[in-house]
């Protein structure tokens, strides 16, 4: 059987901080075009793509801060991206700030939408795993605010159908998470989506800086292979004001195998024809989590090794 859905990672470069949102709709539009002509059904942006990535900066005059955040979506500047998707017939996933009024007072999440090849919102969700700081921290050579500018999502890792599969979607730091691919594997996610924006330079572990490549591929090729499912990670990548951020965007088979990589750093497409049916290999056998998980037995474990007094 052969569910096949050609999937591009469309992975961005660098986003000037002078840059406007139709000059940055523009860029996706090209590369939703391109998708396009490569047959693609479905493109995955980045995360926060519509502007550059401005947790690196402390920022104290509200209104500029605001300016980064999405009320409405779509809104009139990024209407254009729901029509192309309507127009060609291609879906996308879109990473972006939203400022939304909810319980009455003002949230802010870091959020992603998936939307189908007929301009509809069909899956939304809110980054839950925020790294980074909430105050200024000037010993840094860039901050990184996202426990300031954002809350954590309250939607969950909910899974969606769309594209004729079970999908699933999370965020840039959510990949370096066991719980983010499980809870959705749970849920028979096919096709995880994650958008990302990574600086090469961790200022608490710089000793992890020349691993960031092997990390970003590691995680993700680990929560395809344990989950059975693909994942598209897709980068904000290359020098944006003055920090250099990681490309490597990946789309991973559910064996584990990279079978699509982005090789530079700026604005780039890469493509796979995704079976989604290559799932079942692993869904039904090595990892078929009716017949094979034990969370029964985990807690007697380490009960067993005494790493834990038990209780009373
Ligand atoms: N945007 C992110 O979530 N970035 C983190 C960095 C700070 C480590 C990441 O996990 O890539």
């Amino acid at each position: 059987m052969t569910r096949i859905v050609t999937v591009g990672a469309a992975q961005l470069g660098p986003i000037a901080r002078s840059e406007t949102r139709s000059q940055v709709v523009e860029r996706l539009l090209a590369l939703m075009r391109e998708a396009k002509a490569h047959g693609c059904e479905l493109v995955v942006f980045p995360e926060l793509a519509l502007t550059t990535f401005f947790p690196r900066w402390y920022l104290e005059d509200p209104a500029e801060l605001d300016a980064f955040y999405e009320r409405e979506m779509p809104g009139p500047e990024t209407q254009p991206l729901f029509d192309a998707a309507a127009r060609l017939g291609i879906g996308f996933y879109l990473g972006y700030a939203e400022l939304t009024q909810e319980d009455g007072r003002t949230r802010r999440f870091n959020t992603s939408i998936t939307v189908d090849a007929t301009g509809r919102i069909v899956g939304k969700y809110r980054k839950i795993h925020l790294p980074g700081h909430a105050e200024h921290e000037p010993w840094r050579a860039f901050q990184h605010l996202e426990k300031r500018y954002f809350e954590t999502g309250n939607l969950g890792f909910n899974v969606f159908r769309a594209f004729g599969g079970v999908m699933g979607m999370a965020i840039c730091n959510d990949r370096r998470w066991s719980e983010t691919y499980r809870v959705m594997g749970l849920q028979g996610v096919e096709m995880v989506l994650i958008g990302y924006n990574t600086p090469v330079h961790n200022p608490p572990a710089p000793e992890h800086d020349a691993l960031s490549h092997f990390h970003n591929e590691l995680v993700m090729q680990a929560g395809a292979y344990q989950n059975g499912t693909w994942v598209v990670g897709v980068a904000k990548a290359g020098n944006e004001e003055g920090v250099m951020q990681i490309g490597n965007s990946i789309i991973v088979a559910p064996s584990g195998e990279i079978v699509a990589a982005c090789s530079t750093v700026g604005d780039e497409l890469a493509i796979a024809r995704c079976d989604l049916d290559l799932t079942l290999s692993y869904k039904t056998t090595t990892f078929n989590f009716a017949k094979h998980r034990e969370p029964q037995a985990y807690g007697l474990i380490v009960e067993r090794k005494g790493a834990v007094p038990p209780p009373g």
